[in-house]
């Protein structure tokens, strides 16, 4: 459930390397985007999560890891895509991301995102060394959207990297009106598919899910609702990333003043050290959340 404890960044210097972390990620985005079309193919390789990895996911990766890891207030990158992370200076900020959320819409052409994190102390970190984080969205706009300092702004990403304050102060409505739920309806618990039966049988809620849970959060974050990842009878974790979309995701919902769940605490609350670790994800407005967690008990 959501929490009131979000964790900012106390100093100037920390609010610096986070502005620049942002400004890294809204510069490249463009560059990530003109980079997909070449790269709609399988590399060799699986990420560390056993995934197939797509030439683009490691393209988006090699330019967010130089990029990121040349700010002076950074000492660590970490993504999907590496097993370990990387020291990249003596900064005591680091920074977890997934380089592109959703590569598996690429052939599709569907929506797509990078996510970013920005953790106090060295990973595997916990989510409540959370000090920023947020994400891009690759739609028919670039956007991104922000939770620093206890609030949640959206920008437009314009083509030349610029990109302008759109959305201040973003917080999800109070009658959510969407909802998205990941996995295989024979491998959902009976209890998780109790509470989706009920959601969807609620005429006032539409179905909204693409793949891509960047895409999926961003209807949340806009229209109120829920999204789901569960638990699965063959993956009881889970199938998202605590370090590069639990964690950021909790952050940005819960300062967005929803809530999000594990199935019994808040995301922000998971505590795996491992770096790839995964966790059910359940996000959106607090009563649905609270009513999810009441059908898992
Ligand atoms: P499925 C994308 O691969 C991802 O990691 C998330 O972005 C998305 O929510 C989920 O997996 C989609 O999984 O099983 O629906 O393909």
């Amino acid at each position: 459930m959501a929490t009131t404890d979000i964790n900012t960044a106390d100093t100037a210097r920390d609010v610096r390397t986070i502005d620049g972390v942002v400004d890294v990620i809204a510069s490249t985005a463009p560059e990530i985007r003109t980079g997909l079309p070449g790269r709609r193919v399988t590399a060799e390789d699986e990420n560390p999560s056993g995934e197939t990895q797509m030439a683009a996911d490691v393209f988006a990766d090699d330019l967010l890891c130089e990029r990121i890891g040349a700010l002076e207030g950074v000492g660590e990158y970490a993504s999907e895509e590496r097993p370990e992370s990387v020291d990249v200076g003596t900064g005591r900020l680091s920074v977890a991301v997934d380089p592109l959320d959703g590569s598996s819409n690429l052939k599709p052409n569907n929506t797509m995102g990078t996510i970013f994190a920005v953790y106090e102390g060295p990973l595997p970190a916990h989510g409540r060394d959370l000090v920023a984080a947020g994400y891009v969205l690759y739609g028919p706009v670039m956007t991104m959207v922000v939770a620093r300092n206890g609030t949640v702004d959206e920008y437009v990403i314009h083509d030349d990297a610029s990109y302008e304050l759109v959305r201040e102060d973003v917080t999800l409505p109070d009658e959510g009106s969407v909802y998205g739920f990941g996995g295989r309806v024979p491998d959902w618990t009976d209890d998780f598919e109790a509470f989706a039966r009920e959601v969807e049988q609620d005429a006032s809620r539409k179905l909204r899910y693409g793949g891509s849970m960047i895409g999926d959060v961003n209807q949340i974050l806009t229209y109120g609702g829920i999204f789901a990842y569960p638990t699965l009878e063959s993956a009881p974790e889970g199938k998202l990333r605590v370090q590069f979309e639990g964690y950021p995701i909790g952050y940005v919902i819960e300062t967005a003043g929803g809530a999000t769940s594990d199935g019994a605490k808040s995301l922000l609350d998971v505590d795996k050290d491992d770096l790839h670790a995964r966790t059910p994800m359940y996000v959106g407005n607090t009563d649905l959340v609270a009513k999810l967690e009441a059908a898992l008990d």
